[in-house]
């Protein structure tokens, strides 16, 4: 308690918690005051509503260049399970999702060097011309400066053609941990996270919103965790762009990191759940929104994180390939009916809303 005095009067009085402040809490085994401070805020700011999107994910590709050490979703050209959708195939899967009451496309891959520029703009505009209402949530900021490296352009360039093409908006995917050491050892092969952040900078100043993400439970420290919340919340102080916070749980299976005896857990429920709650309580004032992923953490805890400060749950996903890959035991695709009935279940009312988060329908 003591530990945490300064933070609570800090909460208490709605001020800023800074980075010592973020280590008390990361290194406080006291989750019930945590969550507790962090429901409190959940509930000042935001309230009792609880948003969640109709959506479908969709991979085009898991052939990638980067092979990162914390995934188990890439494969090599030609290796067996490697596979790339073809524009046609994609528009399959949008008239499944479109049939199923989808109001958004999450699209994501990897680091494809057969693909060219033309498949993304062209993938875009095909979609966009027939579900023209449908949120194309598309291309993290990863792939966005692949395409920008591998084109000659300039992010600014490529991100400016997809808008055209009809993106809507950036998903968070990318983000990883932020600090330069644990993501050179996590990701040699990937951008920086300040590249990462420069992106996401460039998207937001030509009206591109976007989410971010954060891997927790690998090799982080508990200052890694809080100096990535915090470059998230300096960059969301000078663009406003970010619409939702996720922390990702790590999980191990089939990866590098855990092939190398560097990783021998999964984060646990508790981490889960603190992670949650210091992510409101650091971004209370700049990200709203802050997203329990039920596809990485269960429905249940996904469930109880909603009294931790987490005011969304994403959506019903319908196909899931990256967790998957790694272990992960949840469905893929959980039906409106059942998240509207956890929501409710947890004493707080479901909103759909759209990928721009427009509430479609609340459910008193
Ligand atoms: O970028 C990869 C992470 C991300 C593993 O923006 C892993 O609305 C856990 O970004 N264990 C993809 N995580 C998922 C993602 C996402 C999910 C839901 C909603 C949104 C959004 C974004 O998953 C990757 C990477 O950071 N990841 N491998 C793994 N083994």
């Amino acid at each position: 308690m003591d530990e945490l005095s300064q933070v609570i009067e800090k909460v208490k009085a709605s001020l800023d918690l800074d980075f010592k402040d973020g280590l008390a809490l990361m290194e406080s085994k006291n989750l019930s005051l945590i969550g507790a401070l962090a429901d409190y805020v959940r509930r000042t700011t935001v309230g009792d509503r609880v948003m969640f999107v109709s959506n479908c994910h969709i991979n085009y590709t898991n052939v990638c260049t980067s092979k990162c050490w914390f995934c188990a979703y890439f494969r090599e050209e030609g290796q067996d399970g490697a596979f790339t959708l073809s524009t046609d195939e994609i528009m399959q899967k949008a008239e499944w999702a479109s049939k199923m009451g989808a109001t958004e496309l999450h699209i994501v891959g990897s680091l494809n060097p057969a693909l060219q520029f033309e498949y993304y703009e062209e993938l875009l505009s095909r979609l966009h011309e027939k579900y023209p209402s449908m949120s194309l949530k598309a291309f993290t900021a990863v792939e966005i400066a692949y395409l920008a490296d591998t084109t000659g352009m300039v992010e600014k360039e490529v991100l400016m053609r997809l808008k055209k093409a009809g993106l809507t908006s950036l998903p968070g995917g990318g983000g990883e941990i932020f600090n330069e050491i644990i993501r050179k050892r996590l990701c040699p092969g990937k951008i920086s996270g300040e590249k990462w952040l420069e992106v996401m900078e460039t998207a937001h100043n030509l009206g591109i919103k976007s989410n971010a993400t954060m891997l927790y439970g690998h090799i982080e420290t508990p200052g890694d965790i809080v100096d990535h919340i915090m470059r998230i919340r300096e960059l969301q102080a000078k663009t406003g762009g970010f619409q939702s916070f996720i922390p990702l749980s790590f999980h191990p299976d089939n990866t590098e990191l855990q092939k190398n005896g560097l990783v021998k857990f999964a984060p646990t429920g508790f981490d889960d759940l603190k992670m949650i709650a210091v992510s409101r309580l650091l971004l209370n004032g700049y990200v709203n929104n802050i997203k329990t992923y039920w596809v990485m953490v269960g429905e249940k805890l996904a469930q109880v994180a909603l009294h931790y400060g987490a005011n969304d749950m994403d959506g019903t996903v319908m196909e899931e390939k990256i967790t998957h890959a790694a272990g992960g035991m949840t469905a893929e695709y959980t039906p409106k009916e059942r998240l509207v009935h956890l929501i409710k279940n947890a004493g707080k009312v479901p909103v759909e809303r759209t990928a721009n988060y427009e509430v479609v329908k609340v459910y008193e």
